[in-house]
């Protein structure tokens, strides 16, 4: 079977280069020619455990081939962006491109799968844009709001299949979580089921496309309120003056509470972006995820003022700041609290900075230019520091000598020193 996947980005590439390794023949797209280059030559531009021998051996069975445009595929898999614009609102332009950029290549009996994370709606909407486009197919009416039917002679399928994955675990995630599968009609989720069936482990759960849309955004939005309340409490806790690590560890003991882990911030593309999608679609009613959203967005702020109350007592402290990534054990600095964390310390002139980021080489654009702001080593970090601020709870900062640290004012924000 042809399938042809557009965004080779975190889940657009892992996922072709796995339909590639399990036989498809996989025809990746990206407008980004740099990224196109890289995938073809076998290399891979995203940090991802086992990804680059994936991409490397789905390149060379010659089943994974990336390029600039579509090209005629049994199965169309969307797996580009949606970010937020002006931080509220949902960006769906670039699902509306890669559908204009698949429809002169459909024919009859293609299934169409949408797996970027989008608002209730989105799959309606593609379907929609698809009738504009190609008057001369038979496109499946909308079921709104009702559970889906099999639309008669509907000669093209489209779903919504969100993607799950967990950054860090992407590609034992991939085949082995539950997917979800929400048909625009009940013929077009069996065939999803049908196609997913062939390379995931999981469980496979059909229902409407708009089930599927908000199914995903309200998992984000889930752990996003849990986190908030966990961050909340480490607020409180802090003016009480009692230990959060310690208070959460006891209150767990409970065998129906479950707190998550307070940290700096939330970060990534995902928790921090999707409960807006919800927030959009019914701001009067969304008022918890709404409001978590403030709290978690808060929390940078909250840490760099605790910084730099500490600091005040340094006439020129020396900082150091452990971890930029948005979580740990990973690379990406997207969304990062601790990024912004630094920024603050810089803009406010705090102190100097010393960044330990053991997984880059260079400081990001937001902090490059900035005074004070340098990209140092643990050991020598450490050795200057006046104040160490954890910001990752990356493994090499577990291993940290405690003599070391009892010299130093701490501001552990993830507890791994509780
Ligand atoms: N965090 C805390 N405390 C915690 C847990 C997380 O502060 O107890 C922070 C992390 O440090 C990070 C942020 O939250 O900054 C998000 O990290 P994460 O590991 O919770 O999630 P992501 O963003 O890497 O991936 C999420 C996952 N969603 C859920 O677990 C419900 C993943 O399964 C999704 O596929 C992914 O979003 C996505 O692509 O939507």
């Amino acid at each position: 079977e042809k399938v042809c996947v557009l965004g080779l980005g975190y889940i657009g590439l892992p996922t072709a280069s796995l339909l590639a390794t399990k036989g498809f023949k996989v025809h990746g797209v990206d407008v980004n020619t740099k990224t196109v280059e890289a995938i073809n030559r076998g290399s891979n531009h995203i940090h991802e455990p086992d990804l680059d021998v994936l991409v490397k051996s789905a390149v060379l069975s010659g089943n994974l081939v990336a390029a600039l445009e579509p090209a005629p595929a049994e199965i169309f898999i969307i797996a580009v962006p949606t970010p937020l614009k002006e931080k509220q609102f949902p960006d769906i332009s670039y699902i509306q491109t890669a559908t204009h950029a698949i429809a002169p290549y459909l024919e009859p009996g293609n299934l169409v799968i949408l797996e970027s994370t989008s608002p209730v709606g989105t799959t309606e909407k593609i379907t929609g844009w698809l009738k504009e486009l190609r008057p001369d197919l038979l496109i499946p009416p909308v079921n709104e709001h009702i559970a889906p039917v099999a639309s008669e002679g509907a000669q093209i399928f489209i779903t919504h299949c969100p993607e799950r994955v967990l950054p860090g675990q992407i590609i034992k995630e991939l085949i082995d979580n539950d997917r979800i599968i929400g048909g625009i009609d009940q013929a077009s989720a069996q065939k999803a089921e049908l196609f997913y069936r062939k390379f995931i482990k999981g469980n496979i759960l059909l229902t409407d496309a708009r089930t599927a849309e908000l199914c995903k955004l309200v998992e984000n939005a889930f752990r996003d309120v849990n986190i908030a309340f966990a961050n909340e409490l480490s607020v409180i806790c802090d003016n009480l003056g009692i230990n959060v690590w310690e208070l959460i560890d006891l209150a767990n003991r409970h065998p129906r509470v479950n707190i998550l882990m307070p940290g700096p911030g939330v970060g990534g593309h995902c928790i921090a972006v999707d409960p807006w999608f919800i927030v959009h679609a019914a701001p009067g009613e969304a008022r918890i995820i709404r409001a978590a959203r403030k709290v978690n967005d808060s929390k940078p702020r909250y840490v760099a003022a605790k910084v730099a109350e500490k600091a005040a007592r340094f006439k020129e402290p020396v900082i150091a700041c452990l971890g930029l990534a948005f979580k740990a054990d990973i690379n990406d600095l997207r969304e990062s609290p601790a990024v912004e964390i630094v920024q603050q310390l810089a803009v406010n002139r705090t102190g100097r900075i010393l960044v330990v980021e053991p997984h880059i080489d260079a400081l990001p654009a937001e902090l490059v230019d900035l005074e004070n702001v340098h990209l140092a080593d643990l050991g020598m970090a450490l050795r200057q520091a006046d104040l160490v601020t954890l910001l990752v709870n990356h493994r090499a900062f577990y291993s940290i000598s405690r003599e070391l640290l009892n010299e130093k004012v701490i501001i552990d924000t993830r507890g791994i020193w509780r």
